[in-house]
């Protein structure tokens, strides 16, 4: 996998983010966590670890992601959340069916997938999100906002991101699929959260998002 970096998001996640390293630890690939330079909690939980930090310029998720992903310097990246969700047993597969596409995207929602995250808003909201998806964008996703998402760095950079917050999740797919991207969906089971809090907020982000997409739908953004 040394052709792979890990873009590794990360806000208050000093619980949760040294386990996540320690885990990735012995796996042979490159390793970019993207942070505030004011979040000293989680900068000192790591310092042992001796990774590439990215200091971001701005706040928020997309903007970290968007970061990672202009700083990786191989051939493929992939988003990888800082709470542990995110199982990396799924990498070398997600590395080799990347070979023929632009993108793979993680489900929990296929056969064998699941979540011991997920709560009913979620779920609902993350059906929501997708059944709109795939009917405003002809996406075929089952999956549209989990972003555990493995693809080439040629392919994320040419999608010229701009969303700094969560609305990304969307971004990716809708754009990706106005490129002609090819892309495929794998089963995936999610852990849970190790420690902390989540970051996003069910319905404010939710709301973003989906006035995202409507903008999106009528070409307004
Ligand atoms: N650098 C940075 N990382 C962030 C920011 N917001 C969230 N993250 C990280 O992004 C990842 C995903 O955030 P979570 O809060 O777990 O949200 P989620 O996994 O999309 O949603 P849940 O499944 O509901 O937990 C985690 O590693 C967070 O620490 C941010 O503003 N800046
Ligand atoms: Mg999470």
């Amino acid at each position: 996998m040394k052709n792979l970096t890990l873009i590794i998001p990360a806000k208050r996640e000093a619980e949760s983010l040294p386990r996540v390293l320690q885990e990735v630890k012995n796996l042979d690939c490159e390793i970019i966590v993207i942070l505030e330079s004011s979040d000293i909690e989680t900068i000192e939980s790591i310092k042992d670890f001796n990774r590439h930090i990215v200091y971001q310029s701005n706040k928020g998720y997309g903007d970290a992601l968007i970061q990672g992903i202009n700083s990786a310097q191989t051939e493929y990246v992939c988003i990888f959340n800082a709470d542990g969700s995110f199982d990396p047993k799924y990498l070398n597969n997600m590395l080799d069916l990347c070979k023929n596409q632009d993108l793979v995207f993680a489900s929990r929602y296929l056969k064998d997938g699941g979540s011991d995250d997920d709560t009913i808003i979620t779920k609902i909201g993350n059906y929501f999100f997708t059944t709109l998806g795939n009917l405003l964008f002809s996406l075929k996703l089952s999956d549209i906002l989990f972003t555990y998402i493995l693809g080439k760095t040629k392919s994320f950079k040419l999608l010229n991101l701009k969303s700094n917050d969560f609305r990304l999740c969307a971004e990716i797919p809708i754009s990706a699929k106005k490129m002609n991207f090819t892309y495929m969906n794998i089963s995936c089971y999610e852990r849970k959260r190790i420690a902390g809090k989540k970051k996003v907020n069910e319905f404010r982000d939710g709301f973003k998002i989906l006035i995202y997409m409507i903008k999106r739908f009528l070409r307004i953004t």
